[in-house]
């Protein structure tokens, strides 16, 4: 029985060390880097259909495949729960804006929604320490129905 627990123990450890061995190295962000969203505000009330502008401190934005240090694009999470894995590359759960904007325009639903984003190198993988922006909720407002009052 002791065996065994020690067997599963050094198990444990060895695949510890081979992910770290196999982990890619993390791009590093600036120091005092920051990635927030300039519009809309926090709480905001929107039509269907309309732009967030994304804000970047300290670092350059570079399209997506351009490595080059203190850069990346910006990705967007549109009700996203769960932050994604911030040592992998970003998948399809966030909106990547690997040409380098820096803003876009959203139609959403009708009702509240929450938006934030991350900024990720040129291989799409959030930087260290990773650059997030607050997570914001805003609420759509529901335009039929105020065209048919
Ligand atoms: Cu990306």
């Amino acid at each position: 029985m002791k065996k065994c627990c020690v067997f599963i123990v050094m198990l444990a450890l060895g695949f510890g060390t081979l992910a770290e061995e196999l982990a890619i190295p993390l791009s590093a962000s600036a120091e005092g880097a920051s990635v927030y969203i300039l519009e809309p505000a926090d709480g905001a009330v929107v039509p269907a259909t309309f732009m967030v502008k994304f804000g970047l401190h300290g670092m350059g934005v570079a399209p997506a495949g351009m490595e080059k240090v203190n850069t990346g694009h910006h990705h967007l999470l549109v009700d996203v729960a769960e932050l994604p894995s911030l040592d992998l590359p970003l998948g399809g759960e966030v909106k990547h804006f690997g040409g380098g904007q820096t803003e876009t325009e959203l139609t959403l639903a009708p009702g509240t929604h929450t938006l934030q984003l991350i900024f990720a190198d040129h291989r799409h993988i959030p930087h260290n320490p990773p650059l997030l922006s607050q997570k914001i909720t805003i609420t759509v407002l529901d335009e039929s129905s105020k065209q048919d009052q």
